[in-house]
């Protein structure tokens, strides 16, 4: 892909899309529309994917190897990878590294409405949708688009829009290279997909691209409580906007949620839930909203009427005084450690398939929360119920400190967890690993849990 003479973008005449399922199908429609030729590959197309191709005309290959794998590098003058495909894959290895680009470097270059982007390991989904409605709700048209389930190349090439709210991953920012969103908020930093990522410093780097193009007239939005998130900050050239519980440009002052000059957005009466992170991912939202063009009324509407998204920290119901929270969307240790912040005294199902993380961290996190509460209150964790691929490390991080027990099925894991818990306890499904190695989703293990725990006899407040 080379440049005109006025600076945009020229399209290839042909493109290779790796990875054909949502991402890949928006990537061919609009390339195609615009006259390039697509191919793609995918080892394992679904029907829907092979009806997508054919419908638009498109070759797809299924599991190319060998010579035909290098003919399909050869001929393409770009290669996008779809974001789940691993940096391992062998298109992507074979690709020379001056034409493979994400999907969200290709919508990039594609021009369109200003990108506001938002990354981080935690909360990234949340912050997304409550910006986009306070900027609806502000009166721009705009929508929540990338990995939040609409695809960002379909948003920048919608005429309507006058802005893109972008949920982007640590995948799609690693394979950009001219990528410059008008606000680009990281929200914050800890260990994640080191099983995608070489190491931690890989993984930072690819988020740091967020801000790495930047210049003074665009704004980084920045988390204040976050040592590594405002290091990588003082690197790089936009206006630093900053958030945080107790410091920042949007922090909390007392029940009222303020901006840089103490003037008040909110108040933590108008969330539907004020949890310590949902008051940092509110305070994250205001400060991007703030310099995207949101105002106060509207902002003040959109958290007011924000849904918890699902399997965070959703209540699954309660049973003989003991609360059931699903939050299988925890992937990760610092995702636990950010749920069990929210509670008092709990018994944490956790485990799946460790995504190359250190589990021990939430252990730490736990001693350090209950050596500042005090002795007297003994530790916030009742008990630890070890589930699926990872319950050897679950165990090797919490016993003997805590009563661990070992579940091999969700109805087992709730069973013990509701024998560990007293009258005033959560139980807590906040796994801290992906959920691959029982199921096929986070979201098909929250519901797994949720029907486990109905299945026990727990109701919800709306039930009778
Ligand atoms: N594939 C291969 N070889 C591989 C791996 C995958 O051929 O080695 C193929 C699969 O057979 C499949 C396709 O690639 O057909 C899947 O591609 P994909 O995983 O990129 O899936 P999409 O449907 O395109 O969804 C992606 C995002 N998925 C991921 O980042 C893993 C969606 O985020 C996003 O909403 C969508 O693009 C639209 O832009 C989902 C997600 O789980 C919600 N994201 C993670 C998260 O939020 O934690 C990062």
């Amino acid at each position: 892909m080379s440049l005109s003479q006025d600076g945009a973008h020229v399209l290839p005449e042909s493109v290779l899309v790796v990875g054909f399922a949502r991402t890949g199908a928006a990537v061919a429609r609009v390339l195609s529309a615009r006259g390039v030729t697509v191919v793609a590959v995918d080892d394992a197309p679904s029907v829907i994917a092979r009806a997508d191709a054919a419908n638009l005309g498109i070759e797809l290959f299924e599991t190319p190897t060998g010579d035909a794998l290098d003919e399909l590098v050869a001929h393409a003058g770009l290669v996008v990878a779809s974001p789940g495909v691993p940096p391992s894959h062998p298109v992507l290895r074979r690709a020379p590294a001056s034409l493979l680009v994400s999907e969200v470097e290709l919508a990039a270059r594609l021009g369109g409405p200003p990108i506001v982007a938002i990354t981080g390991t935690n909360g990234k989904t949340t912050v997304t949708s409550l910006v986009a409605s306070m900027l609806a709700r502000s009166g721009r048209k705009v929508r929540a688009a990338g990995n939040i389930g609409f695809p960002l190349i379909e948003a920048v090439t919608d005429p309507g829009l006058e802005l893109v709210v972008a949920e982007v991953s640590s995948f799609q920012l690693a394979l950009t290279t001219t990528f410059r969103p008008k606000v680009g908020a990281w929200l914050n930093l800890a260990e994640d997909h080191l099983d995608w990522h070489r190491d931690l410093d890989d993984y930072r780097g690819a988020k740091a691209r967020i801000w790495a193009r930047q210049g003074p007239e665009d704004v980084m939005v920045a988390n204040a409580d976050d040592g590594a998130v405002m290091a990588e900050a003082k690197r790089f050239a936009g206006r630093l906007v900053t958030f945080g519980i107790g410091s920042g440009d949007f922090r909390l002052d007392g029940e009222r949620l303020v901006g840089p000059d103490g003037e008040v957005w909110a108040h933590l009466g108008d969330l539907t839930r004020a949890m310590p992170h949902d008051v940092a991912n509110a305070l994250a939202a205001l400060a991007v909203a703030s310099v995207a063009g949101g105002d106060v009324a509207g902002c003040v509407t959109a958290l007011r009427e924000q849904d918890p998204l699902p399997h965070r920290v959703e209540p699954a119901g309660s049973l003989r005084g003991v609360e059931y929270y699903d939050d299988s969307k925890a992937t990760t240790p610092s995702a636990v450690v950010a749920a069990l912040a929210g509670f008092h005294s709990v018994v944490l199902v956790a485990g799946g398939r460790n995504k190359g993380l250190d589990l021990g961290a939430i252990a730490t996190a736990v001693r350090s929360s209950d050596r500042a509460a005090g002795v007297k209150h003994g530790s916030k964790l009742r008990g630890v119920v070890a589930v699926g691929e990872a319950a050897d490390e679950v165990e090797a991080a919490f016993a003997p400190s805590w009563p661990v027990v070992r579940a091999g099925s969700m109805d087992a894991a709730v069973a013990e967890a509701a024998r560990l818990a007293e009258p005033g306890d959560v139980v807590l499904l906040s796994p801290g690993c992906a959920s691959f190695d029982w199921y096929s989703s986070y979201e098909e293990r929250g519901a797994d849990f949720v029907r486990a725990v109905r299945a026990l006899g727990a109701v919800t407040s709306g039930s009778a």
